[in-house]
């Protein structure tokens, strides 16, 4: 049996717990070089630690991550906690010689994620890595649509629209949990979803964001306080009490690519019926692909290529053994679920544990997104850049 890796999960809300579905999931499907073992749930409640750990099968609990970082047994630092606490627990681990798996966006501002991505950078000449998780890159249909990139199937890229459509704030009376917080999360739905986008655009072009124009909006500014509230705009106990939300409700920004694309994106989590319509379509001057992550399983291909008759864009169903990721699955065509991100993330850390280049987005990469997502809100901001219409 391969070498065992121990992992400490600090988090077990809603990324914690799809983590942890999937260090226990991964070696079930994938061969893998080590065999993940979850050691330690990390969580500042002892209560709920505790009632977590059971459900998701981890044996022991902590409520100070410092517990993650200095035990010697712990080799994989995984943090599902909010961005706040990113810069602090990632830099500790890194020091101590745990490689680190950081949940997205990296950090709440360029300087955190400066000094992470710095800290990284040194960690990696001894031997440790970093991977920050955007975890839509291991969307199958996704990772199709970068081959095609790749291939030259879609040319020269000239337009890149980008839309991420949730809608579970909609409700003004949504309790006021921490994503809605800057000092908590950094920024609502631009750093939350955006931050997917931005790197899912980049990504798949193989471009980068030069430049941005854009506008962040938020439509309900103060919500019901909740002591208990945690999960996506669901029920807590909430008092007679508002206070204010402090995070973009939606942000929408024009963005200039390197080699020339031109971009269009939309971040908003009041897209009242969009549950998690994470859309990408890109038009090349070969072909184009359209991809919603409301149909995971799916990719829209258009060849420009084809003869003009039978022109049109056809549905890929990226569930074959010649798709990425999942010939590690079930027989042809049965498809994937979002859980299953988390399980591949955490195939291609293990993975890449050992090669000394590491595993993709590193810290020095995810540092590439927060500068976009920097320059987002510095131009929203800058309102000499919003031109009024003259009536
Ligand atoms: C909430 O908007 C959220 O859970 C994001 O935080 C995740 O990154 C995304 O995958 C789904 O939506």
């Amino acid at each position: 049996m391969s070498q065992p890796v121990r992992i400490a999960v600090i988090g077990h809300a809603f990324m914690g717990a799809a983590h942890l579905h999937a260090w226990r999931t991964a070696p079930r499907f994938f061969d893998l070089p080590r065999r993940p073992e979850v050691a330690l749930l990390v969580g500042r409640d002892e209560a709920r630690t505790r009632a977590a750990a059971e459900k998701l099968g981890v044996e022991e609990i902590a409520t100070d991550w410092r517990d993650a970082v200095t035990r010697e047994d712990i080799d994989v630092v995984d943090i599902c906690t909010p961005g706040d606490t990113h810069a602090v627990i990632a830099e500790a681990a890194l020091a101590a010689g745990k490689h680190v798996l950081c949940e997205k966006p990296l950090a709440n501002s360029v300087q955190e994620a400066e000094s992470m991505a710095a800290a990284a950078a040194q960690a990696a000449e001894r031997g440790v890595h970093t991977f920050c998780g955007f975890s839509y890159r291991r969307t199958p249909a996704l990772a199709l649509a970068r081959r095609f990139v790749e291939e030259g199937r879609l040319g020269e890229i000239r337009h890149v629209r980008a839309q991420y459509l949730q809608d579970w704030l909609s409700d003004a009376d949504a309790p006021l949990t921490w994503r809605l917080d800057k000092e908590t999360a950094g920024s609502g739905a631009l750093g939350d979803i955006g931050a997917h986008s931005i790197d899912a655009a980049q990504w798949v072009t193989g471009q980068q964001i030069d430049g941005v124009s854009a506008l962040l909006h938020t439509f309900v500014t103060s919500r019901p306080v909740s002591g208990s509230a945690e999960g996506l705009g669901g029920a807590g106990d909430v008092t007679g009490e508002r206070g204010p939300v402090t995070v973009d409700d939606a942000a929408a920004f024009t963005a200039r690519f390197s080699g020339g694309a031109v971009g269009v994106f939309e971040a908003t989590r009041f897209a009242l019926g969009r549950r998690n319509a994470n859309r990408l379509e890109i038009n090349g001057s070969r072909g184009s692909v359209a991809f919603d992550f409301e149909r995971m399983n799916q990719l829209e291909y258009f060849d420009g290529d084809d003869p003009q008759q039978t022109q049109g864009f056809r549905t890929i169903q990226v569930t074959d053994a010649v798709h990425p990721y999942t010939d590690h699955w079930w027989p042809v065509g049965h498809g994937l679920g979002y859980g299953d991100l988390f399980v591949h993330q955490v195939a291609d850390v293990l993975t890449a544990l050992d090669a000394p280049e590491g595993a993709r987005p590193d810290f020095g990469e995810s540092l590439d997104v927060q500068r976009v997502l920097d320059a987002v809100e510095r131009s929203a901001e800058d309102s000499s850049r919003y031109t009024s219409v003259t009536r």
